[in-house]
């Protein structure tokens, strides 16, 4: 209850952007909670944004909801609707933003506890966050994972279908259903028709008797799924997410800086109420908030909010998107 009702009480002490400079001067174990819109400026859409993010943009396939592009259950039914978008929000660039930078300057100034990130591009990688400062709390795009048997790939190896729109494929599993294949080679192919064909197809099956290509394709599409390593709706957060949190964060955090996301997703939506009152909270996104009471929104693009923020402290945050004042 206590804790209830200070968080309806707003820290009187905190209001202005020069607020948060000499928080940003004191504080040495700062909680960076960051979402999509940290790397939009990168041309990464985010899901949101009422005409560029990825959900307005899903309408034509057809989703009551357009979250079911990310529900597990529907990707084990048709992979086929994620792999339609996966390459609008695969990262091609390694280059990362002004913001990103702008952690990496934290962690450099040895004042970043961790980042939780709720994206997937694996771009704070790029930055240089260190895996031991860096909670992906949805996964990433890193790695892949075969839903049949469980073999881990680096993204790299299913970069092409995730960039062409193919469901990806085992390897291992095409690899054993070629081993496991009588030398005849028929029988297979006859059980995925499940009984006899139309008349019109029965040509192109006879075909395939002696078609080595027409095998391979068999083979290729009945082989396990692969599925990027990133967290889908109703699967859960790794381990890491709520053990960092409890047991090593929540005591130890001075500030926490909320970046570029709307907090609609659970759990990380809750980590704001979760961590102490006392600690001051701010947030940085191009809209306020409605459902959490921050002690400083800093409203606008994020790249130029962290500029800015870096300029009063004097800090120097290098990056080719941000102008050098001459
Ligand atoms: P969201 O719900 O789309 O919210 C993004 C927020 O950022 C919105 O409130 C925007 O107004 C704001 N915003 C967008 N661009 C900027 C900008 N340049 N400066 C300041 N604010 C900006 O996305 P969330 O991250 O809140 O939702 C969590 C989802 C999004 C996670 O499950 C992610 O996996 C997922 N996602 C990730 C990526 C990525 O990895 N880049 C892209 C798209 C979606």
């Amino acid at each position: 209850i206590c804790r209830e009702l200070s968080k309806r009480v707003k820290l009187p002490q905190y209001n202005t952007i020069d607020d948060v400079v000499t928080l940003l001067q004191n504080s040495n174990n700062i909680i960076v909670l960051t979402g999509a819109g940290i790397s939009t400026s990168l041309g990464i859409p985010d899901f949101r944004s009422k005409t560029t993010g990825l959900y307005s943009q899903l309408q034509h396939l057809g989703l009551s909801d357009p979250q079911e592009v990310f529900d597990i259950s529907i990707f084990r039914e048709d992979p086929t609707i994620f792999y339609s978008i996966a390459k609008d929000i695969l990262p091609s660039t390694s280059t990362f933003s002004p913001t990103h930078a702008f952690i990496r300057l934290l962690q450099d100034r040895s004042k970043l506890l961790t980042n939780y990130t709720q994206n997937i591009d694996n771009i704070e990688t790029h930055a240089g966050i260190l895996p031991s400062k860096l909670i992906q709390c949805h996964g990433s795009f890193a790695t892949a994972t075969c839903l049949e048997c469980a073999y881990q790939v680096p993204c790299s190896a299913i970069y092409t279908d995730l960039k062409s729109g193919r469901v990806a494929r085992c390897d291992r599993c095409v690899q054993s259903l070629r081993q496991a294949k009588p030398t005849g080679g028929g029988i297979k192919r006859k059980r995925s028709y499940g009984g006899l064909p139309p008349k019109s197809h029965k040509k192109k099956r006879e075909d395939y008797e002696d078609s080595t290509d027409e095998d391979e394709d068999y083979e290729v599409a009945v082989a396990g799924v692969m599925k990027p390593d990133i967290t889908f709706f109703g699967e859960d957060l790794p381990d890491a997410f709520s053990q960092r949190l409890t047991l090593h964060d929540r005591d130890k955090v001075d500030l926490v800086l909320v970046i570029g996301t709307s907090l609609k997703v659970a759990p990380v939506s809750e980590v704001v109420g979760f961590l102490p009152r006392e600690t001051p909270q701010v947030y940085i996104s191009r809209e306020a908030c409605s459902h959490v009471d921050f002690d400083v929104d800093l409203l606008g693009d994020c790249d130029v909010v962290v500029a800015e923020l870096c300029r009063r402290l004097g800090w120097e945050l290098k990056h080719e998107m941000i102008p050098h004042e001459s």
